[in-house]
């Protein structure tokens, strides 16, 4: 039996070692041209790029022939989406999983609509390679992560939100406040969408802030993935605060790939975490 992991390319995993593993990309649409969210995209220029031009950017998400690809060969699979409330992600996921079980009889394709992105589909993923190294069945697995999904929880702390603003994944009243320099918004994904919190001024307040949401929200020293986008600093003191209140705590810091770089934006950071019944 060959179980695979697959994500959208929002998780920001490109290999997962250890398991059989594939990602699907999105893509970044400019006036001048189309990025692929694929490991060796030089994402700092597209960033660039992409924050000095006035013309309009956006995104679209994998189809259905890109997720049937990379369940190709796989008996079970479990396949990692972005949230459902902000991309067709999940539904063409949704769809290739029928598509592919109607052509593999035997075949079973597990769609898991995180809710969410980046970091809290690592932890997802993560759950899953666990239940695969010892050995349970798909079944038990489906149950099992249906339930740790109950208690894994993402955070934003994002310097800008016009791209979000533009693409009409958040209010722009919401994104206008953040423009301001030096405030930070502060939210959390809540059912699927993003619900700003606190709007902060400066990245030490805003990291106090994070790690009290962090708290309130049920954090007692659980798994932490944090994301960011080209700030690694910010990442390492949120890590060394989280670390000098809970010091066995597993924190990962990774780099944003590039969907999670263009709506975050320079600056951003995304935080996965688990809560007390994880
Ligand atoms: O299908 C597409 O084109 C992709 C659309 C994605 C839109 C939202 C991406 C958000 C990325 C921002 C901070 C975390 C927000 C969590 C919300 C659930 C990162």
């Amino acid at each position: 039996m060959k179980f695979r992991i697959v994500s959208d390319s929002s998780s920001n995993v490109f290999s997962l070692p250890g398991v059989d593993y594939a990602h699907v990309p999105l893509k970044i649409i400019t006036a001048k041209t189309e990025y692929v969210d694929k490991p060796g995209l030089d994402i700092e220029k597209m960033v660039t790029e992409i924050k000095n031009t006035k013309s309009k950017s956006s995104t679209s998400c994998p189809n259905v022939e890109e997720w049937l690809a990379a369940f190709g060969g796989a008996d079970r699979v479990f396949a990692v989406t972005i949230t459902s409330k902000l991309s067709g992600s999940c539904a063409a996921a949704t769809e290739a999983a029928a598509q592919y079980e109607a052509e593999n009889p035997g075949a079973c394709v597990f769609v898991i609509d995180s809710l969410s992105t980046g970091p809290e589909m690592r932890l997802i993923m993560e759950k899953i390679r666990e239940h695969l190294d010892f050995g349970h069945s798909f079944e038990h697995i489906k149950e099992s992560i249906r339930e740790y999904q109950q208690h894994t929880k993402l955070l934003f702390c994002l310097e800008s939100l016009t791209n979000l603003a533009r693409n009409g994944r958040v209010n722009p009243a919401v994104a206008k406040i953040a423009g301001v320099l030096g405030i930070r918004v502060v939210g959390a994904a809540n059912e699927g969408v993003l619900q700003p919190l606190h709007k902060c001024r400066g990245e030490a307040k805003a990291l106090d802030t994070i790690f009290s949401e962090m708290k309130a929200r049920g954090f007692s020293g659980g798994k932490v993935s944090i994301s960011h986008c080209f700030n690694p600093e910010a990442a390492e003191s949120l890590k060394k605060k989280i670390l000098s209140a809970f010091p066995k705590c597993r924190v990962r810091i990774e780099p944003c790939a590039a969907l999670c770089s263009f709506y975050a934006e320079r600056g951003g950071l995304i935080i996965g975490f688990e809560d007390a019944l994880a």
